[in-house]
């Protein structure tokens, strides 16, 4: 079987200049644009580096939260699932990917009406799609995707993402087909069961949201217990700034959207 974290191709999205406004819970913060670019220049060159061909999208002035193309869509090597966000300011972020998405895919299913998920909170693992209810995630649209995913022949469950937290996967990434990274306060909740857990340092919730991509894992900066933890592992760990993004919210995941063409 082909591991989870085999991709051939991903979307990526330059950042707007708006990027600067976008959501956070944090007002005070705001990130600096030139910064930002060079955190996701880096980003985009790991992506290659780690063997992904790039599908490069131009920035969304009226969408300041569109280089996060995790949040409106799933893609799968069987077929994409376009979302629809719990954030109204994100919603059309949805349209301005689809026609991208029917490009690359022969199936793209939607979302009814009334049902909102975000592609963050939304974790693939080998057994299951897990779906983080969440104030972006209702129950309608958890329930919605669990039906488009059977049509493409996948199991999934609702789950819960922990209170105050953005999106399921800001606690946790997969590392292998095995093994999870995740928060303490997500793994406490039993939600992993059938995955070897490995816990992030305490005082390093922020790199919980990592990125497996082929033989490398991206891994946020400045992190070094975990780090130091995920090498001793034996994985290949390549480090990534994320000061600016993090200043809205945002981690390593929700910058691109992966997938495998075999
Ligand atoms: C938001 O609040 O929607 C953005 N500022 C951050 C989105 C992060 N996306 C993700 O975790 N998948």
């Amino acid at each position: 079987m082909t591991p989870s974290h085999k991709f051939s191709h991903a979307i990526v999205r330059q950042p707007a200049r708006t990027v600067i406004d976008g959501l956070r819970e944090n007002k005070a913060q705001q990130p600096d644009f030139q910064r930002l670019l060079a955190e996701h220049a880096a980003y985009k060159t790991a992506l290659q580096q780690a063997g992904v061909q790039l599908i490069e999208l131009d920035p969304l002035d009226t969408f300041p939260d569109s280089l996060f193309v995790e949040d409106p869509a799933l893609v799968f090597s069987e077929g994409a699932i376009v979302l629809r966000s719990g954030a109204p300011s994100r919603r059309g972020e949805a349209d301005a990917i689809t026609p991208v998405l029917k490009d690359h895919f022969d199936t793209v299913q939607y979302l009814p009406e009334d049902c909102f998920v975000d592609g963050g909170d939304v974790l693939v693992t080998p057994k299951e799609v897990l779906i983080g209810l969440s104030e972006r995630t209702n129950e309608s649209g958890g329930l919605a995707l669990q039906a488009c995913l059977k049509r493409i022949g996948k199991d999934s469950r609702l789950v819960h993402t922990p209170p105050g937290v953005l999106h399921f996967k800001s606690d946790c990434s997969l590392l292998s087909d095995t093994q999870i990274l995740s928060t303490r306060r997500l793994a406490d909740s039993g939600v992993f069961s059938h995955l070897e857990t490995v816990l992030v340092d305490d005082a390093e919730l922020t790199c919980a949201n990592a990125l497996r991509v082929n033989d490398t894992l991206l891994l946020a900066a400045e992190h070094p217990h975990t780090h130091q933890k995920l090498t001793a592992l034996g994985f290949n760990v390549v480090e990534l700034a994320t000061r600016e993004i993090t200043k809205v919210d945002a981690g390593l995941s929700c910058m691109s959207l992966r997938w495998n063409n075999p």
